[in-house]
């Protein structure tokens, strides 16, 4: 996971995309979480597994699209996690800035990739991301703090 996918390999991703027991109208449902990741060769606990698709069932009813996997997909050699993508999504009220409650959500999953994350707090979150000290944390800023948190980890 340290480069980028070649076009050949994208292709490759939508094939198995559109492969999945879900696929229809271009997206998937999170119960082929588990198959995806076994198709993809990705070790992910059951436990994780499960963080994935509690999070997108909260987000578009359990809904994936195939652009958005594919984003993410070509994201996550940069930070496993695809952070920019991740973020873009949380926000789910679109102001910009990252809420209490999304925060929370976002940390549910991003815990279980590093346990660094584990334990942080929103004021924590505020404390160390908000770098202009505006107060609030901003899309650009999470995503700096999200790649900084996990460039720290030593696992
Ligand atoms: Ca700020």
């Amino acid at each position: 996971m340290s480069v980028p996918y070649t076009a050949e390999e994208i292709k490759d991703l939508r094939v198995i995309f559109r492969s999945l027991p879900t696929y229809k109208d271009n997206h998937i449902l999170t119960s082929d979480f588990p198959e995806i990741f076994h198709r993809l060769r990705y070790e992910r606990s059951a436990e994780q597994v499960e963080a994935y698709k509690n999070y997108w069932n909260g987000l578009q009813d359990g809904k994936v699209y195939e652009e958005q996997y594919i984003d993410l997909m070509t994201n996550i050699y940069k930070t496993y996690l695809g952070a920019q993508v991740m973020v873009d999504i949380i926000d789910k009220n679109k102001s910009g800035f990252i809420s209490e409650q999304e925060f929370t959500d976002l940390l549910h999953v991003a815990q279980t990739h590093d346990t660094k994350l584990a334990g942080k707090t929103f004021e924590d979150f505020v404390a160390e991301a908000d770098s202009d000290k505006d107060g609030r944390v901003s899309i650009g800023e999470c995503v700096k703090w999200i790649e900084k948190c996990t460039n720290e980890k030593g696992a």
